[in-house]
């Protein structure tokens, strides 16, 4: 049996905006509001790929969307090979700079692709690229961002319950840490020795804070300090590595896996976590997972965890999944959680379906 050749025959990019149960309330911004792009690309023999996009904000879907439609004019007819897709669609954009908006619109072109080839396949994809089927460790990050200690607290109990999750991450970089303080204070008295916490400050503190406040938790049992200050400021984030004894974690800003490979080389984290619409689908992914391997760097994910799941399952340093369940208002099958592990379910591709219904309500026009 040979695999059937698929051709690009049209791309379509649907904007929704949902609502997120939990809004995001971060030292930088709050978000209230979740916009994705929902792509689906469409081939001549009838398989349509299918991912989506976690653009942060409703502009954004005004800039997304007219770029996939480019990329897809550019790919139409051809044979879909996410390697080459990958290659030309950045090539065409050497003049501009292969960075930003257009870097994502590559990206969810190229999970779109893998999961068309994948489905042609027959195949789920970690099956396809060569692992299996099988549980992948997660934590719960749904929620936990800047609210007041005791709400938080409680908002840890209910998030280690949703899946039985042995980790959770919480949002710090309150104007006073003193509050941060109590919050952690609360939180692990609440759910325990036993459960894992990492943190996030969300790109919100100055150097000079960052090296204060991460010092005074250099003792409090976390698994990770997730930028501390402004994810390009890689040479303060190699003060921070080398000062702190808990490691420091990046990597949801880095704009395809040069960007790895330069944080690695200057030595500004501890762990790595790509983000699939930064660092290039699943084709950027599998490059950065190969760098981090060799490095001896843990690696873990960042948002999209149906398509984290399955490239987990291939990762040589493979650490921690980010679980978080934000779009499955327009997803007819969501992935389940079992005793904190995702469970890849077993059917071709990705296995992401929309539910029709869902998107016709959450659609907007831009
Ligand atoms: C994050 C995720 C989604 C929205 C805002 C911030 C965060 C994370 O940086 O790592 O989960
Ligand atoms: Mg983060």
């Amino acid at each position: 049996m040979s695999l059937p050749t698929l051709t690009l025959r049209a791309i379509r990019a649907r904007p929704v905006v949902l609502k997120l149960r939990r809004p995001v309330v971060a030292r930088i911004a709050t978000l209230t509001d979740w916009p994705l792009i929902l792509i689906d690309l469409e081939t001549e023999q009838g398989i349509v790929g299918r991912a989506y996009l976690e653009p942060y904000t409703l502009k954004m879907l005004r800039y997304l969307v007219p770029a996939l439609h480019d990329f897809a004019a550019l790919l139409k007819g051809r044979r879909v090979a996410p390697f080459e897709f990958y290659d030309l669609a950045r090539r065409s954009l050497h003049f501009v700079g292969y960075q930003g908006q257009s870097q994502i619109a590559v990206a969810g072109l190229d999970m779109a692709a893998w999961d068309a080839l994948a489905q042609a396949a027959g195949l789920p994809l970690c099956v396809l690229l060569g692992g299996t089927l099988g549980p992948v460790r997660s934590y719960n990050s749904n929620g936990l961002w800047l609210q007041p200690p005791g709400a938080v607290a409680e908002e840890a109990v209910a998030l280690r319950a949703e899946g039985g999750f042995a980790g959770l991450k919480l949002r710090l970089g309150r104007e006073r840490f003193a509050d941060d303080l109590t919050t952690l204070r609360l939180v692990r008295e609440a759910v325990g020795e036993d459960v894992v916490l990492m943190v996030d400050f969300n790109q919100g503190l100055t150097l000079d804070e960052a090296l204060r406040r991460c010092h005074a938790l250099d003792d409090a049992d976390l698994t990770w300090l997730e930028e501390p200050i402004v994810y390009d400021d890689l040479r303060g984030f190699a003060q921070l590595a080398r000062e702190l004894k808990t490691p420091i974690q990046i990597g949801e800003n880095f704009y395809g896996p040069r960007d790895l490979q330069q944080a690695l080389q200057v030595q500004a984290c501890d762990f790595v976590m790509p983000d699939f619409m930064r660092i290039g689908g699943v084709t950027g992914w599998l490059w950065a997972a190969a760098i981090a391997g060799a490095a001896g760097i843990p690696m873990s994910t960042h948002l999209y965890p149906e398509v984290a799941a399955h490239v987990m399952r291939v990762t040589e340093s493979a650490h921690w999944l980010e679980w978080q369940d934000w779009a499955e208002p327009i997803l007819q099958r969501p992935y389940a959680v079992r005793s904190g592990h995702l469970e890849i379910p077993d059917r071709p591709g990705v296995g992401l379906e929309w539910d029709e219904d869902a998107v016709r309500a959450h659609l907007v026009t831009l």
